[in-house]
């Protein structure tokens, strides 16, 4: 599922202007002709018909532009929860379908009553009321446009992960995890000496004989659940939903502003139920007598090709 192409949704202000000026438009280029009673009614009730087309349509585009939840992958309704207000991004839909059966009943009620108006001087006054019913029913979902505009917004960070099998690549803020990406696969991710570079998840694709493999380079997080940002949660949710295997990028140098004792504490957090093969960056910067006491078992880029293999072969 592609998360960035969902269209920007309007406020309820935007749609109701939208919606008068084209009832407006339509209906000064409606010639007046025959019975002045009967070209009034039909000028007023085509006003009322375009604006009930246009507004229902919109709100009909916008239950059609955002996916149905009960059939995205798990992961990505996983994301969403941990993302999004959920209810109030379901109820927002609910509001949307509220509003478009609103909308229509007064849009028939008010075509009747134009009809069966006798007085031609009155009819401005329904068309008014009208007007004023469907405003309100607009205004009433204001709030719940306002929301899902946000939450495209939200939605649009989210990764765009496909069904393969999958190597995350993790470890704390610049110590390289974008580079060990680029290198790995054919990806051209941004790389920058300073943290944080890494602002939404990259993907890179790499290809071992026939297999097609997934490589997600999770932006640095600093795995403090409680102080989270919404990137870092996403990365957090990739790494236990989505890992088949995870690459550890250790800074040995120390040049990204992390100890070799508190990388090795995020090393050792990380769940014994997944694959982990740890890879030292910045080795040309670290001191030799670093290298000689760090005890992890660790591996070239050659052997973290050929364990992929392995262990794409297993599965
Ligand atoms: N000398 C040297 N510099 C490296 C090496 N690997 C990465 N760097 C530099 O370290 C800095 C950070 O690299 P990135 O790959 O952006 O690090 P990152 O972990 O993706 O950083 P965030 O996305 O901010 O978490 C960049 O200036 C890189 O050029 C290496 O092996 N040797
Ligand atoms: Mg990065």
């Amino acid at each position: 599922m592609n998360f960035q192409t969902i269209p920007p949704v309007e406020s309820s202000k935007k749609l109701l202007d939208l919606a008068f000026r084209k009832a407006r438009e339509k209906a000064q280029a409606n010639e007046m002709r025959g019975d002045v009673l009967k070209a009034i009614k039909r000028k007023e009730s085509l006003k009322i018909a375009i604006i009930n087309d246009v507004l229902t349509s919109h709100l009909n585009k916008i239950l059609r532009d955002f996916p149905e939840t009960e059939k995205l992958p798990s992961f990505n309704t996983k994301l969403m929860h941990l993302t999004l207000d959920f209810p109030l991004f379901k109820q927002s839909f609910g509001a949307m379908r509220w509003a478009i059966g609103k909308i229509s009943f007064l849009q028939r009620g008010y075509k009747g009553k134009i009809n069966q108006e006798k007085n031609r001087f009155h009819i401005g006054e329904v068309s008014r009321e009208f007007y004023g019913r469907i405003s309100s029913v607009v205004k009433q979902i204001d709030k719940n446009l306002q929301y899902l505009e946000a939450a495209r917004k939200i939605m649009r960070t989210y990764p765009d992960v496909k069904d393969l099998f999958t190597v995350c690549i993790y470890g704390f803020p610049n110590v390289g995890k974008t580079t060990l990406l680029n290198k790995l696969t054919t990806a051209k991710a941004e790389v920058a000496a300073y943290a944080f570079t890494t602002k939404s998840i990259n993907a890179g694709y790499l290809k071992i004989g026939e297999e097609m493999i997934q490589v997600l380079d999770v932006p640095g997080t600093l795995a403090r659940p409680d102080k989270m940002n919404l990137i870092e949660r996403q990365a957090e949710l990739v790494l236990e939903e989505l890992a088949d295997l995870v690459l550890f990028v250790f800074d040995l140098s120390e040049q990204g502003g992390y100890s070799v004792e508190k990388q090795e504490q995020l090393l050792k957090k990380l769940g014994k139920d997944k694959k982990v093969l740890v890879y030292l960056s910045k080795v040309d910067l670290a001191d030799s007598e670093a290298l000689k006491r760090f005890k992890p078992k660790h591996c070239s880029l050659a052997e973290i090709k050929e364990e992929i293999m392995a262990k794409v072969r297993k599965e």
